[in-house]
């Protein structure tokens, strides 16, 4: 028999790994299905799925430390203190049960831990998923004093579970590399990893995360040990707060574990951050709606209680009590069920009573106890609910005009010949002077270019009614002639394709995440319906004699200097659209036959609008504070 792939011999193929096999099969045939995308979304999602195991540890009560590190060949390795996969070979399978539980499908479960185990969603898949979908993975357990050590390509294991060493400490370690078969990009972004890992220290208040970019040498730790209490002041870093500590409760009721912070700050926006079993449900759900439902009732119970509204005077509503509230929800359900469009939206109806009685009692007895916090509360929420007024009427004073529908499009457009929207684009365009090569470059005939100056406008501080007075934003509206919010009629839209156009820096990513928040908050419907895009302008021009390459990410940099040889050749780095020429430009990133766009997603535009409020807030600079406030939580903690 030859040797080059014979399996080790304690490696039989048995009944169960014939079923193993079939697995891996399955999941490598349709990888969406278990991890939603083989996009960028997918690939990070492998990493999340290693990092909720040993998040599940910590909830467990047996680990206090994880480190995540991006290698430089883009694996990723996950590192926990925790009791350690246990390696006792199982009578079911007769197989060490670190390797059932990175070999077979949904086996997470099946250390029979009671817990609770994530499950629906992107997540809980199971780390057999992440291994079959890994061009090879490598696991390391310390336990009973010794190291243990595996090694599997595809999800097959390659070596068997060996002793090879001993260890003081206990513990789980994972190596992983996502495989290039499946994923159509490879590239790990650190501020994506880095973000979601903020979540989880501050979801499990007391734990330390580690992360490294050894591409970068980046290092970062975090641990909250006040848990969403500092979620809640990291989020009003940048606000002035209407009372000084946030409101906080953590109550069990039937199995159920329920956890609130939250805070008013002197601003119009409703922040509410909800989490089930630390996944962000960003519809919402059933903890939402009882959190909303009690919140709502208890301040006009109060307020009418204290004669702060008249008996003949309106309840308050909703949107005026949370206006200025910040909020994290977090619940650990034994068994959620997640649904909705993204599945992110908590569907167990027993939650709604569970967090809207616990709710009512616990910030009951706040407002009885704290009369001068709740005057304050209860004032602001009747001025939200008078400014509420005069928006409406300032608004019905618009639509009689019918000021938005009919006014002139803008002077900035230049639109297009054709008045068929099925094939006319409109280009939002970063800056007056690629606003200016994109005129020039464009096909007139069914392309329109909208250049928007600056920075637009920060849509999370402003109000609907301050909104409509920017002039970059009333131009975009005016132009895709819609309008917007309960106004919005998709049947006006001037144009099927909105294509937003910046520069690839920092700026370029602010100004994107800025558009897409306002499109998500406003216009939802173009989002829905598939109208909004994002153009690829290429990073690079290599040159070599005669040639020309446009070059559209640093890994295809690099796959073609490889290519071309080292010789003789010229890298243009583009910094931005404007150094490009018409031509140019018309060729690498308008030209319909050429280019590519992207379509943006729901999902995308959920997590700009989560990036916009978590990380942006209203400061200009946010990259730089962003940083700083780690800088700062590094130094906190290195005693
Ligand atoms: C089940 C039982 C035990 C440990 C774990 C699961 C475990 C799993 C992972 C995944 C990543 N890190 C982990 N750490 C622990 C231990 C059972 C025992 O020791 O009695």
């Amino acid at each position: 028999m030859a040797k080059a792939k014979a399996a080790p011999d304690n490696l039989d193929y048995g009944a169960d790994q014939i079923q193993v096999l079939e697995g891996l099969e399955a999941v490598r045939k349709r990888p969406g299905m278990y991890i939603g995308s083989t996009g960028p979304r997918g690939l990070h999602h492998l990493v999340y799925e290693i990092v909720d195991n040993s998040i599940d540890e910590a909830l467990a009560g047996y680990c206090d430390q994880i480190e995540v590190t991006i290698k430089p060949d883009n694996s990723v390795r996950v590192e926990d203190n925790g009791r350690g996969i246990p390696v006792e070979v199982q009578s079911q399978t007769g197989r060490p049960a670190v390797e059932v539980a990175l070999t077979m499908l949904h086996a997470g479960g099946k250390f029979g831990g009671k817990g609770y185990k994530v499950s629906g969603g992107l997540h809980g898949v199971g780390m057999s998923v992440v291994n079959g979908l890994s061009e090879w993975l490598e696991v390391w357990v310390k336990r009973d004093g010794k190291l243990y050590y595996q090694k599997y390509e595809r999800g097959v294991p390659v070596t068997p579970v060996q002793e090879i060493g001993r260890a003081e400490e206990t513990g789980t370690i994972i190596t992983f590399k996502p495989d290039h078969e499946i994923f159509e990009v490879l590239e790990f972004d650190a501020e994506t990893i880095l973000h979601r890992l903020q979540e989880l220290a501050f979801l499990n208040g007391g734990l330390t995360i580690i992360f490294k970019d050894e591409r970068t040498g980046e290092q970062t730790k975090l641990r909250h040990d006040g848990g969403i209490v500092d979620f809640v002041r990291y989020l009003h870093k940048n606000k002035n707060t209407i009372h000084h500590q946030p409101i906080y409760f953590k109550r069990e009721k039937d199995q159920v574990i329920l956890e609130v912070a939250l805070q008013y700050n002197d601003s119009y926006a409703e922040n509410i951050y909800s989490f089930a079993n630390n996944i962000r449900t960003q519809e919402g759900g059933t903890h939402e709606v009882g959190f909303r439902t009690a919140l709502t009732r208890m301040v006009n119970d109060y307020a009418r209680k204290h004669n702060f509204l008249k008996e003949n005077e309106n309840n308050l509503l909703g949107e005026d009590i949370r206006e200025g509230l910040t909020a994290i929800i977090s619940v650990k359900v034994p068994e959620p069920q997640f649904e909705g469009q993204t599945k992110t939206k908590l569907g167990n109806t027993e939650i709604r009573g569970i967090v809207d009685s616990t709710f009512t009692e616990e910030f009951g007895y706040f407002l009885e106890e704290n009369p001068a916090i709740a005057k304050k509360i209860v004032e602001k929420s009747i001025n939200a609910a008078r400014a509420r007024e005069a928006a409406r009427k300032a608004r019905e004073l618009v639509r009689r005009k019918n000021a938005l529908e009919t006014s002139t499009l803008p002077g900035k457009l230049a639109d297009c010949s054709s008045k068929d929207p099925k094939e006319s684009e409109l280009f939002l365009v970063e800056g007056d002077s690629a606003g200016g090569s994109a005129k020039q470059g464009r096909d007139r005939r069914f392309q329109a270019i909208l250049p928007l100056r600056g920075k637009i406008l920060n849509v999370e501080k402003a109000r609907l009614d301050k909104i409509l007075n920017n002039e970059e934003i009333r131009a975009i509206i005016t132009a895709m002639g819609t309008g917007i919010s309960e106004d919005f009629d998709l049947s006006k839209a001037r144009y099927f394709k909105l294509i937003i156009m910046t520069d690839a820096d920092v700026d370029g990513a602010h100004i994107r995440t800025l558009l897409l928040t306002f499109f998500y908050r406003y216009m939802r419907e173009l989002i829905e319906n598939g109208y909004v895009y994002i153009a690829q302008p290429p990073l690079y021009r290599v040159k070599k004699g005669k040639e020309q390459h446009y070059v559209y990410s640093d890994q295809e940099l690099s796959r073609l200097l490889q290519k071309i040889g080292r010789q003789n050749y010229s890298i243009q780095r583009y910094k931005g659209l404007g150094e490009m020429n018409p031509e140019q430009l018309w060729e690498t990133t308008m030209d319909p036959a050429t280019r590519t766009i992207l379509q943006v997603t729901i999902e995308d535009a959920m997590q700009a609008d989560d990036l916009f409020t978590t990380l942006m807030g209203d400061k200009v600079e946010p990259r730089r504070e962003f940083i700083q406030a780690h800088a700062q939580e590094v130094q906190n903690l290195d005693i």
